[in-house]
């Protein structure tokens, strides 16, 4: 018997997951819009006090350059409801166009709006507005979050928004341009205490190089990809677009890991550390696992990425 993707998630059975992430989220989609998006107001404009966030560049918001402008037009009381819109899903063309545009577009398409709520040129959360009890839950529990799985939460849920169709009126999917990869020269070369399997080290440059050919290429042909609180994606066509969606400039920071002996022919490594998103860059680390399967060629079958429970997590690398 060999490994399957779905077996290969059970390797490393004791890693500690943030359950506080999707239990938040699932709390904050029973909530009303109006509370939703106060909420969300509250919880960011909390966070910001203590970090900035970094957008992405005027050239890659072009795609959502349309729908801001429009917004921008509209009556206060028409900005409010594009927005409650948003947060319900509703079929409207903004709630399509919005669901088209790619990871970081939606997330800095929401930064535009924050900001612009600030000086007054969107119509901003009324001063004074009360939250339902179970809003203010969820916001205390997200306050309780550290900052790694405050961002994870504020971001699923940003990425939830809109309105998505099966049908054929709906938008292509917008791609970010394919960035360049740093050149060999100034590349960065990791170290991980209890690791010098070469498969996973190179996997770890060739991210931080944002060389996702490479990176992909480290994979067996129907090889997984399990980011945090999702299903794998198989295949390396498939994890080479989702790289180079979600992977541009993230910074991953192994620390230390375990090379478990091999089962079956196929080696479990588990690798813990701290990632940084080019968002909130050196001010926001995130606890992360890393538990890959490499078969007998020393290619990735598997590998899950786990925002970890608490810092306490990072070290646990036990043996089964
Ligand atoms: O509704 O090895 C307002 C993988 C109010 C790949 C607002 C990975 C109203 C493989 C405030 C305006 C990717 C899995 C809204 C590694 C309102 C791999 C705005 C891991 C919505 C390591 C809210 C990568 C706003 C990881 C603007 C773990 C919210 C990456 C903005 C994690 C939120 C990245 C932002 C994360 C959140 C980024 C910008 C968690 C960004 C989060």
């Amino acid at each position: 018997m060999s490994f399957t993707t779905e077996s290969a998630q059970s390797i490393f059975p004791d890693t500690q997951i943030a359950t506080i992430v999707p239990n938040t989220i699932e709390q904050f989609n029973k909530l009303t819009a109006e509370d939703q998006l106060a909420l969300i107001w509250f919880a960011f404009t909390e966070m910001g006090k203590t970090i900035t966030i970094a957008a992405p560049g005027a050239a890659n918001m072009i795609f959502a350059q349309g729908i801001l402008n429009e917004i921008k037009q509209m009556s206060p009381g028409d900005q409010t409801q594009v927005m409650c819109d948003l947060a319900n899903h509703t079929d409207t063309p903004i709630c399509r166009s919005y669901a088209s545009l790619s990871m970081n577009i939606k997330l800095g398409f929401w930064n535009q709006l924050g900001e612009w709520m600030e000086q007054g040129i969107v119509a901003p959360i009324p001063s004074g507005y009360q939250l339902s009890p179970d809003a203010s839950a969820v916001l205390t529990s997200i306050k309780k979050a550290d900052s790694g799985q405050q961002i994870t939460i504020l971001r699923n849920i940003v990425l939830n928004m809109g309105f998505n169709s099966k049908d054929s009126d709906q938008p292509k999917k917008v791609a970010d341009p394919v960035v360049v990869p740093t050149e060999m020269a100034n590349r960065t070369q990791v170290k991980i205490e209890g690791v010098s399997d070469q498969t996973v080290l190179s996997y770890i440059n060739n991210m931080n190089a944002n060389d996702f050919e490479a990176a992909v290429n480290l994979f067996v042909p129907n090889g997984a990809l399990q980011p945090p609180f999702q299903k794998a994606i198989v295949g390396r066509e498939a994890i080479l677009a989702y790289m180079r969606e979600e992977c541009q400039g993230l910074k991953l920071m192994p620390e230390r890991g375990i090379v478990e002996t091999a089962e079956k022919d196929y080696t479990p490594v588990k690798v813990t550390g701290k990632v940084q998103t080019p968002w909130f860059g050196s001010s926001v680390g995130m606890n992360i696992a890393w538990r890959f399967l490499l078969d007998s060629e020393g290619k990735i079958f598997f590998v899950a990425i786990d925002l970890l429970a608490s810092p306490k997590e990072l070290l646990n690398l036990v043996r089964r």
